[in-house]
């Protein structure tokens, strides 16, 4: 298999994280796209993903699965443990759920006020930029804090009683707001402890190390 990503990028952390956890990652060659040096808006790489995002996947034939939910649900359905996506039918239902929820409330708005509230790429990426608009995202993002917060007051993991998916897309969302340095509000307690569980997982301190390895090329 082959993953087209960046090292460092909050994205590409999910599906490096779901391959740790499932013991994959010497099973994949990671193809580096610079994303500050806008690759990955180049007609070389629009032609690999129409979306101009990161990560994608490329199976030996091919095929290829762009979208972290998509290329998750891909993995899992392959041997391994443990399942991120669910055993049941319920399991399934919530876990996408909240991946969802986690991207739309979290993570995707985090993305934007990066994108348009901050320099983001720098300007050969970022041909249109609304502050005022990635600001409002910016807000949206902390309220989506406060959610989880709320959530995980009452529940271990993001989509129930099991690490999934789910937990990975916010841990996606806290790597790419400490990133932006938007902070988590003091008084989100349960978030807080909720994260530093997730940091002390074998996945998590092996993309850590991943990333901190540095950009490919660059030792
Ligand atoms: N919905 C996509 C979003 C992917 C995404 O935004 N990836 C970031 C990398 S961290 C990216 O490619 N950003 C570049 C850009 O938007 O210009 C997914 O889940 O894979």
């Amino acid at each position: 298999m082959t993953i087209y990503d960046w090292f460092d990028g909050p994205y590409p952390a999910r599906v490096r994280i779901a391959l740790a956890e499932k013991g994959w990652l010497q099973n994949v060659k990671f193809v580096p796209v610079n994303l500050w040096t806008g690759e990955h808006k180049e007609p070389e790489f629009l032609a690999i993903n129409y979306s101009g995002t990161l990560p994608v996947l490329e199976l030996e034939d091919g095929t290829r699965i762009a979208e972290c939910t998509a290329i998750t649900q891909y993995l899992d359905s392959l041997e391994g443990h443990p399942t991120l996506t669910g055993e049941t039918p319920l399991q399934k239902g919530l876990i996408h759920m909240m991946t969802k929820r986690a991207e739309i409330e979290f993570l995707d708005a985090v993305s934007v006020y990066f994108h348009h509230a901050t320099p983001g790429l720098g300007p050969k990426v970022e041909l249109y930029q609304n502050a005022e608009w990635g600001r409002k995202m910016g807000e949206k993002a902390v309220r989506g804090m406060r959610y989880f917060d709320n959530l995980l007051q009452g529940q271990p993991f993001v989509a129930g009683d099991t690490f999934s998916m789910a937990d990975i897309a916010v841990i996606g969302g806290m790597i790419f707001a400490s990133l932006v340095k938007l902070p988590v509000p003091e008084e989100c307690v349960a978030l807080r402890a909720w994260h530093a569980r997730m940091q002390e997982r074998p996945s998590y301190r092996t993309w850590r190390a991943m990333v901190a390895q540095g950009a490919p090329g660059s030792r």
